[in-house]
């Protein structure tokens, strides 16, 4: 019997509604959109709709392991508290440490947060929210007092100007994007902006694109301060009775004159004018912003710049008007209620004020709170690094992967003396360090709430029994805690009611001191949460149906009442390009990897839109450096290197190159980019600055090159460069090697683990081209295709074979050219993944049938007709093609 569970997406922060059909029996799942969630109304990307994909049990955590040895929870919980407390009683609080994610849930980010800082004592609980969302808390708390997102989704229907800021939104958030792509359908005075030094796919809504300098956002804010100040088109009624420090603020940015902003973030005069304009004289002007703007070394200072602009004017607080910080995590807004990074206590409080470190103590019971803020992630791996910090738990992150100086932070946990890591997957950069492994349930499994990007609350609901022995993050925590002997203030037996004491701390002598207050769950029955309906805070007396916007009414939470404007000076980035480091080497995401690819690498059909590592780079650069399309690149910055297939195009600025985030040691050998990152940080919120590292690139010319494209995943490569993508029942390793085996056929052997071979081969010595299939009673299980030239067919033929229990004649004979018989169409490289439309195909179509939109191309194809994340692609190939 299928049951129908209504659940939130473990991905972005859209926080998008799913309702789940359930066959428990076979654990399988068929997922839909949430017709009723309002994030969502019942639309999904490719990623959520994937989500089916990615819950088999293989390369799952099922045990708890100490020091590589399998075993149960006792020996492992056990261990774990004698270690922590020993630590402390040798060398006190401050040596050892948790590390966090925005991907935990409100209830389990609550029992860290409270262990580590109401009882262990020491403030050194962090997360990966400080390489996210930290500047954007800092330079809300400067601003308005509090973290407030002060709009809501919503919003989106009623602006007429919105402005995407260091966005992809398109890729990053995409059911909001196809939302605001709607918004302007039915409404197309509705203008979009995007300010990027990349052209992205969210371009294809924009009405204007400026390419601005890496880091000078700053200036460009500054400069529209200047313009609204000189235009007189602030509103000074608004600016007199609702803030305090324009004249400061507007005198910083004096200097900021449009020709002086052109010239600094090098865009076009006409074109900022243009954008300048349209902000001044348009009422409801939506600023959405992410990591374009966050991850800087003055993330902060340009998050006050953009607010700056809508406390000058008024546009805040009302429908379609505001900042609007776009979280990145399912539960990045849930890890701040909680005070997830190290210098905030809980509930929206923080160690800055001593009044909430007593009202905190007080609700807890504790004699040992912390009283100063810990370490911030950078930190805190630097601190271990040098011993300070002796013993650290990670949880539901990847800092191997993510943090910047990624080398060093892998050295950090090589060094450091115990070292603990929760997660649901069993191979990980980061798990390899561990000496003790505890199985996290994953998202199918879990239950309890998260936040998203509009403080709308959701209940995550488990639709499985538990795989094998894992278990809740807030048990894990609970029972380490009890082990420690905090039993009495760690008595949870169940999520609701650490969601209870959650909801009762942020009302706790409140009084509407705190914009964070959900007071009205503080007594929620287990069946009330259990039916919990998605719910935007705060939940309180005053509002108990949650509340969409705040600052309707002018009030912020600083002492005074009023908004502050700061006084914003645009600083440079922490490095600047050099002679020996001369590009800009700029990260981000791809539309169908969330983030270290542990989970989104399981789905065959999200890894076929990027297969590889790559860099993006422009044709003058490309030039320059001597890079070839499709080659490879060596990438190296003053911290670390990395190899990527070379892309050219006019999307990057000159002097630019991007690179995906996603490759770990465990999906490709050289494509951990986060080694390359330079370690610079904000100095107020101290988010690293992961947009911005100088580098130089050299093509990377391998002996030769190939692809074995294989029915079984291997043990071991041999081969100096390889990448692995998993397909529809077959893996594909793409691979480069600089010494060419004696016998190809061994290496054949040794690489695909086969003996008793009967590969069929083909060898072209003069040209070092070897290929090789192999075939069990026709069906394909192997081929290998090596060159010295880097001249390969398209994979996409070759992989649709796999799906085949048996090849016909023609099939067999073309497979040593790689090449589909006649009248049989390649599909190209997948498109459309949800349903897996190749650009072959959508090129073929375009032609052939003459389309000239992308719905045409829906029509014919169904290509870009389910989550819409792919209409940018389709309709750049009906420019290029039409
Ligand atoms: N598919 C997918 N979606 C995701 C995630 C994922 O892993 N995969 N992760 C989620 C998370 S945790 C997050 S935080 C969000 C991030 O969402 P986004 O912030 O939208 O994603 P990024 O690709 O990191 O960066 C956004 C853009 O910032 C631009 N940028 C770089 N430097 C500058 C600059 O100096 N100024 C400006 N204005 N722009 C600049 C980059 O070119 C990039 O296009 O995505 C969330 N959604
Ligand atoms: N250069 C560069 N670096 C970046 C960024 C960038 O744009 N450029 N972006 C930064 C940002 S915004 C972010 S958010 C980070 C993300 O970086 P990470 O947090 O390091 O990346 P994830 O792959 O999301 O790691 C989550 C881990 O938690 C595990 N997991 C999943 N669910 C659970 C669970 O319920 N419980 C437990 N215990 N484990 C679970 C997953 O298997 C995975 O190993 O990267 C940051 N680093
Ligand atoms: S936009 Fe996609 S990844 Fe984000 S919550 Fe919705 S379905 Fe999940
Ligand atoms: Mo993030």
């Amino acid at each position: 019997m299928n049951q129908t569970i209504q659940t939130t997406c473990p991905y972005c922060g859209v926080g998008c509604g799913i309702s789940a059909q359930v066959d428990a029996a076979n654990r399988c799942v068929t997922i839909n959109g949430d017709d009723s969630h309002p994030a969502n109304f019942g639309r999904l990307c490719s990623k959520g709709s994937a989500l089916g994909d990615t819950i088999e049990l293989k390369g799952r955590l099922l045990q708890p392991s100490v020091y590589g040895r399998e075993t149960n929870w006792t020996e492992a919980l056990d261990l774990v508290a004698d270690r922590f407390l020993d630590t402390i009683q040798k060398y006190g609080p401050d040596a050892v440490a948790i590390y966090g994610s925005g991907q935990l849930l409100t209830e389990d980010y609550y029992v860290a947060n409270k262990l580590m800082k109401g009882f262990i004592g020491s403030g050194n609980m962090d997360t990966n929210s400080r390489l996210c969302m930290s500047s954007s808390v800092a330079g809300h708390k400067r601003a308005f007092g509090a973290d407030t997102v002060p709009g809501c989704y919503e919003d989106y229907e009623h602006a007429e100007l919105i402005i995407l800021i260091g966005s992809n939104t398109a890729w990053c958030h995409p059911v909001s994007f196809q939302r605001i792509r709607a918004a302007k359908e039915a409404n197309p005075s509705l203008k979009i902006v995007v300010i990027d030094p990349r052209r992205t796919a969210s371009c294809d809504i924009a009405d204007l694109h400026l390419p601005l300098a890496s880091g000078s956002d700053a200036w460009l804010f500054n400069g529209l301060l200047n313009y609204v100040g000189h235009a007189s088109r602030t509103n000074p009624t608004y600016i007199e009775q609702h803030t305090e420090g324009f004249a400061e603020a507007l005198a910083a940015a004096e200097n900021a004159g449009i020709s002086q902003v052109a010239e600094q973030c090098r865009v076009n005069i006409e074109d900022l004018q243009r954008f300048y304009e349209w902000f001044a004289t348009t009422d409801k002007v939506m600023s959405l912003y992410s990591q374009g703007i966050n991850q800087s070394s003055s993330g902060t200072d340009k998050v006050n710049a953009i607010i700056n602009c809508h406390l000058a004017t008024g546009k805040i607080g009302k429908p379609g008007s505001g900042p609007f910080s776009l979280t990145g995590q399912p539960n990045a807004m849930g890890g701040r209620e909680v005070g997830g990074l190290s210098h905030q206590l809980a509930a929206h409080m923080d160690f800055a004020n001593v009044d909430d470190i007593d009202r905190v103590a007080r609700f807890w019971g504790s004699r040992q709170i912390a009283t100063k803020p810990g370490l911030p992630a950078v930190d805190l791996f630097d601190a271990i690094y040098d011993g300070k910090v002796k013993a650290v738990w990670i949880m539901g992150t990847n800092p191997v992967v993510s943090l910047p100086n990624a080398d060093k932070v892998k050295q950090a946990l090589q060094r450091c003396e115990f070292v603990v890591v929760s997660d649901c997957i069993a191979n990980t950069d980061t798990t390899a360090l561990a000496h003790v492994l505890l199985p996290a349930q994953g998202w199918s499994e879990k239950d309890g709430t998260v936040t998203n990007s509009e403080r709308r609350i959701s209940r995550q609901r488990a639709l499985f029994k538990p795989a094998g022995n894992a278990k809740p993050d807030w048990w894990i925590l609970t029972q380490v805690a009890q082990r420690m002997r905090f039993e009495q203030a760690f008595p949870y037996q169940s999520p609701v009611e650490i969601f209870r004491e959650h909801a009762a701390l942020s009302g706790f002598e409140n009084n509407g001191s705190r914009d964070f207050d959900i007071s009205a769950f503080a007594d929620i029955t287990q069946e009330n949460y259990d039916r919990l309906q998605p719910t935007q805070w705060p939940v309180n007396q005053q509002y108990p149906q949650g509340r969409a916007r705040l600052f309707d009414d002018g009030r912020f939470y600083t002492p005074s009442g009023k908004a502050q404007f700061i006084a914003i000076t645009p600083s440079a980035p922490g490095m600047l390009p050099n002679a020996d480091y001369p590009l800009i080497l700029n990260t981000g995401r791809l539309r169908d990897q969330w983030h270290t690819m542990t989970r989104t690498a399981i789905a065959a059909k999200l890894n076929q839109h990027k297969p590889e590592p790559f860099v993006e780079i422009h044709p003058d650069d490309a030039a320059r450096y001597g890079l070839i399309q499709n080659g490879l690149a060596s990438i190296e910055s003053r911290w670390g290197e990395m190899l990527a297939r070379v892309q050219i195009t006019g999307s990057q600025l000159p002097g630019n190159v991007f690179v995906p985030m996603h490759w770990t040691a465990q999906h490709a050998s050289h494509g951990r980019m986060g080694a390359l990152v330079n370690p610079f940080v904000d100095p107020v919120s101290k988010q690293p600055e992961s947009k911005h590292t100088p580098v130089r690139i050299k093509a990377y010319q391998p002996v030769w090159q190939g692809f074995i494209l294989s029915r079984h995943e291997f043990t071991a490569i041999t081969s100096a460069y390889w990448v692995k993508i998993k397909g529809e029942q077959f893996y594909r390793y793409e691979l480069a090697g600089d010494l060419i085996p004696n016998d190809w056929l061994e290496w054949a052997n040794l690489n695909t683990g086969v003996t008793a071979p009967q590969w069929q081969e083909y060898q072209d010595t003069a040209k070092g081209n070897y290929r090789a299939a192999l075939l069990v009673d026709n069906r394909l299980e192997s081929v290998i295709f090596i060159s010295r030239q880097n001249q390969f067919p398209e994979r996409s033929w070759l992989t649709s074979l796999f799906v085949k229990t048996e090849l016909d004649k023609t099939e067999r004979m073309a497979l040593l050219t790689g090449l589909p018989p006649q009248g049989v169409n390649d599909t190209g490289a997948i498109v459309c993944a949800c349903f897996n439309i190749g650009e072959q195909t959508i090129k073929t179509a375009i032609k052939d049938q003459g389309l000239t939109s992308h719905q045409e191309v829906g029509c014919c194809l169904k290509a870009g007709t389910n989550c819409g994340s792919c209409v940018p692609e389709i309709k750049l190939l009906l420019l290029e093609h039409g």
